[in-house]
């Protein structure tokens, strides 16, 4: 057991997500039931009196494993010496808003995270993007946090992967438990692309249970991708309690060692699979004994796979070229 607490920052706590998220990194889903954790809640003004008030319901919960909060709106405090940063919060677009417009202004909120968290984390410090566009927000924060290693900056696509191994599972009629294998590709957006031809149930390929590659194509991708606005149709709200679920599974995943398969989260790119360098990108990742996370290598992708991931990574290559612009970054 490890005494000293993991201090995680997260950004927009007072959110839905947050509100989701808190309790579950307070109660040690996130990082084990020994390990204890202080927390760094930044909002912005607006957000800081709803902010005391979950602050209050975390202290109601007496967890034992939490040794301390800190409530601010300043990025230096909030950072401050900080193992894990989860930047959950960003602006969302509203109507009349073009992408353009809505890369500028979350551009420009991330340069501001970055450069708060090289200067004021532990240099050792992880960074998960949840807040989107979470593969473009996550790169320009990457871009602006020059003491903060490349690798150690994540966005998030566990939640994809989480809605399409249950997809495949109640399509199958086996428990979801028995669906692995599955990496979602390329950007959080309805361009990703979740790789049924190298899923597996149970020991056998998915395409030798699951036949009907119509319904992979046409049903299921398209199910994937749009998972979220069918959550905002149905309940009115986004999706918060699986979103924060996936934020757990994603670090607790890049915190331990991969145990067989593999998890999809979005890393900078070194050009693995044809992908464009330096953009942060979804791909299929495993952990080491030692904690370093590397690509799988040899996955093998035939020319529908290819063609998907291709689109989805040239529009992220879109995203890059209009923020930098907007921002001035060369
Ligand atoms: P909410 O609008 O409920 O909460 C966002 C919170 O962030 C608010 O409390 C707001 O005051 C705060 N905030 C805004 N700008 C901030 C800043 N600069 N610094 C600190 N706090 C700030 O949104 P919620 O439902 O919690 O969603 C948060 C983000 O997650 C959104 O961008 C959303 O699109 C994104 N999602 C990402 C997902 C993923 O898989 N990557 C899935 C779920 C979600 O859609």
């Amino acid at each position: 057991m490890n005494n000293t607490p993991i201090r995680v920052a997260v950004t927009g706590a007072a959110g839905n997500i947050g509100y989701a998220l808190l309790f579950r990194i307070a109660s040690g889903q996130m990082f084990g039931p020994n390990q204890p954790v202080a927390l760094n809640l930044i909002e912005i003004e607006p957000g800081m009196d709803a902010l005391r008030g979950v602050t209050m319901e975390l202290d109601d919960c007496a967890f034992p494993l939490l040794t301390e909060i800190v409530q601010t709106s300043d990025l230096a405090t909030g950072f401050k010496d900080c193992d894990w940063a989860l930047l959950v919060g960003s602006v969302p677009r509203k109507a009349g808003m073009e992408r353009a417009d809505l890369l500028g202004i979350n551009g420009k909120i991330f340069v501001g995270q970055g450069q708060a968290i090289s200067d004021h984390a532990k240099p050792s410090c992880r960074v998960l993007v949840v807040g989107n566009p979470c593969n473009t927000n996550c790169l320009i924060a990457m871009n602006s946090a020059p003491n903060i290693p490349n690798e150690q900056f994540f966005a998030m696509t566990r939640l994809d992967e989480n809605r399409a191994l249950t997809q495949l599972a109640q399509k199958a009629g086996v428990p979801v438990s028995e669906v692995s294998e599955l990496c979602v590709w390329g950007n959080h957006s309805p361009t990703m692309f979740p790789d049924f031809y190298n899923a597996r149930i149970g020991r056998q390929k998915l395409t030798s249970v699951i036949t009907d590659e119509s319904w992979l194509k046409d049903t299921f991708v398209p199910t994937v991708g749009q998972r979220g606005k069918a959550i905002i149709e149905a309940r009115g709200a986004s999706s918060a309690a699986s979103a924060a679920n996936a934020v757990v599974d994603t670090v607790r995943d890049l915190d331990n060692p991969t145990r067989g398969g593999f998890h999809s989260v979005c890393v900078v790119s070194k050009g693995e699979y044809g992908t464009p360098e330096g953009l942060i990108t979804s791909m299929p990742i495993t952990v080491d004994a030692v904690g370093n996370w590397r690509v799988v290598s040899g996955v093998s992708l035939n020319d529908y796979a290819k063609e998907k991931i291709a689109a989805s990574n040239a529009e992220l290559a879109e995203e890059r070229k209009i923020a930098f612009e907007q921002l001035g970054i060369s």
